[in-house]
């Protein structure tokens, strides 16, 4: 990761590489480096997600995350299925933000 610098990074840059920085560091863990497993996965959801995900503890839970991720049935979570969870957790906590927060989702006059 040493390409990738983050001293000039702007806010988006940095978000986008600790997105990175913290899928690898549970992918890593066991069998395949590059895609998370069942075990990597909950992991991933109990330690990074738990404030959003707090049922995920739950081993049903998990295993639907899993069946809903895992788009190409190989049993493995990569990347870009990882990163349509972010995606969709990040569109939740926007339709959040702006239901509790009507007046600065407002346009500007
Ligand atoms: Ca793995
Ligand atoms: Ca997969």
């Amino acid at each position: 990761m040493s390409t990738l610098n983050s001293e000039n990074a702007t806010t988006l840059e940095n978000a986008m590489q600790l997105m990175i920085q913290t899928f690898h560091k549970y992918s890593g863990n066991e069998g395949d480096k590059f895609t998370l497993s069942k075990t990597e996965l909950k992991d991933l959801l109990t330690q990074e997600l738990g404030n959003y995900l707090g049922h995920a503890q739950d081993k049903d839970a998990v295993e639907k995350v899993m069946g809903d991720l895992d788009s190409n049935n190989d049993g493995e979570v990569d990347f870009s299925e990882f990163v349509i969870l972010v995606g969709a957790l990040t569109v939740a906590c926007n339709d959040f933000f702006q239901e509790y927060n009507p007046d600065k989702g407002a346009k500007k006059e």
